[in-house]
């Protein structure tokens, strides 16, 4: 089928229904200002708001915030702000424009408007998926102030971090008298509402101010597998959809979203579009980040060792999905307690037929990014809990030891392994002062604090985990490590 068109309002009329957006585009009046216009947040809350407002109305509109790059503006600007969302892996390939966005704004450029647009009355939500680093936290929630940030947050410098464009925006809103806010942190955070509320709290602080009481964070459990889009996805994208989108984001099938329902500006019907209102996220939030993401990253660090290059490529390493099912049965399952009518491993087998999904084309190198941001928050509590059960962290050993080996740079043919991390200055400084061993390596990466807090650094338990585990992959690489365990 011949392409003609490009995505863009005069393209509607001649799309079928079922492709267009189900809001007429600029028409719903802005309530939400979302900080991170990357491929999650477009296949996801902008999605399920869209249904929402479809379903019941209400000035939802959202206003998307660029952090840096401007390429997406620039292309969504041409496009009269739609996108499409194409999903893949099921019977056939199925595209959808959407049309809620009601605004674009670009933090980098003009973070001065973001706040401008955040302390507008009309704006009821702050919503953020701007990935683990952007919140700069330690693990402990502690905000790691350097210069920079110092000076945004005593406005001697533009508000362009996370931290400052909150606080900023919060200050704003009360000097302008805007009403109350929701502000709703949707990244794979351990309880990421009171850890954003800590983030602002502390903010203020620097500022000289306090958190007003009319600002709320609640917590979120978010979930789509949502990989960069390819060449490939985005000419399958104007397939589907009957028109050329220079900006879809790929999907797959599944989706959901569990939202604790405390909102003192009011909310889009969500539930009508799927999600679960609900008073504790908790036991899906720890459900997600240890069955599901810490598996992922698993997957990720052993296959981009082993060479392979998609996460459904190493899932088929032999034994693999072996391990990765005892870990969720031994180690995951005895140290979390799942929602009502969820086991543990019924959900970690679905997150394993979710990955399996070949169409996604998800890169492991994706999935293995910042890594001293995400093992924290997805796998160190489970190694935590089994250490105060009087437990050993066998699986959880095995993959951070993975981790260990992937940050060295190496994949096992000896090709480079590319390590985009924010800590990748202070991983490479200990390891250069440290013996390429397996004890050199070990012992360097456990005296990362950012990563390792003292009590997990200091346990002899986990320590000879890590130390047994290199030592394995070092000699046999991961193919055979992994295969020999089935
Ligand atoms: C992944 C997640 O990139 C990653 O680290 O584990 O983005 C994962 O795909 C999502 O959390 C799924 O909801």
């Amino acid at each position: 089928m011949a392409v003609t068109y490009r995505l863009g309002l005069p393209a509607l009329a001649s799309m079928p229904a079922g492709r267009r957006p189900l809001v007429s585009p600029g028409e719903v009046r802005p309530g939400i200002v979302h900080l991170g216009l990357g491929a999650f947040h477009r296949a996801h809350q902008a999605v399920y708001t869209e249904a929402a407002v479809a379903a019941s109305g209400g000035n939802w509109g959202i206003v998307g915030v660029a952090p840096r790059s401007r390429d997406v503006l620039d292309r969504l600007r041409e496009q009269d702000r739609l996108y499409s969302v194409l999903t893949v892996g099921g019977p056939v390939d199925e595209a959808r424009a959407v049309g809620i966005l009601a605004g674009l704004g670009h933090a980098a450029g003009d973070p001065y408007g973001v706040v401008a647009a955040i302390a507008d009355p009309g704006i009821r939500i702050v919503s953020l998926t701007v990935t683990e680093k952007a919140y700069r936290l330690d693990p402990s929630g502690r905000l790691l102030l350097d210069d920079e940030l110092r000076a945004q947050l005593t406005g001697l410098a533009p508000p362009t971090t996370v931290p400052a464009l909150l606080a900023r925006a919060v200050l704003a809103r009360r000097i302008a008298g805007a009403g109350p806010l929701t502000v709703l942190c949707c990244d794979n955070l351990q309880g990421n509402g009171p850890r954003i509320r800590g983030l602002v709290e502390q903010a203020l602080e620097v500022a000289g101010a306090a958190l007003p009481d009319d600002v709320a964070f609640p917590a979120t459990m978010v979930d789509r597998i949502v990989p960069a889009t390819s060449a490939d996805h985005r000419r399958r994208a104007a397939l589907a959809l009957g028109a050329d989108d220079a900006v879809p984001v790929v999907a797959e099938p599944f989706t959901q979203w569990v939202i604790e329902d405390r909102f003192p500006g009011g909310r889009p019907d969500w539930a009508a579009a799927g999600a679960v209102l609900t008073d504790d996220v908790t036991p899906w939030e720890m459900l997600k980040l240890r069955a599901l993401n810490a598996v992922h990253s698993a997957t990720a660090y052993l296959g981009a060792l082993a060479g392979r290059e998609l996460i459904a490529d190493s899932l088929e390493m032999p034994g693999l999905t072996g391990v990765l099912r005892r870990f969720v049965a031994d180690e995951v399952a005895l140290t979390v307690r799942p929602p009502a009518g969820v086991t543990v491993i019924g959900y970690g087998e679905t997150a394993l037929t979710r990955f399996a999904n070949r169409e996604l084309g998800h890169r492991n190198l994706q999935v293995a990014m910042d890594g001293t941001q995400k093992l924290p928050h997805r796998l160190l509590g489970t190694v935590r809990d089994l250490r105060a059960l009087g437990a050993r962290p066998c699986w959880a050993g095995l993959f951070l030891a993975a981790w260990m080996r992937f940050a060295r740079g190496y994949a096992d043919s000896g090709a480079t392994l590319p390590l985009d991390d924010p800590l990748s200055g202070r991983i490479r400084q200990v390891l250069d002062a440290a013996p390429d061993t397996p004890d050199g390596v070990v012992t360097a990466l456990l005296t990362l604090r950012e990563v390792f807090p003292e009590s997990l650094a200091g346990d002899d338990v986990l320590r000879r985990e890590l130390l047994h585990w290199y030592t394995e992959l070092d000699r046999h690489g991961a193919e055979a490590t992994i295969g020999a365990l089935s």
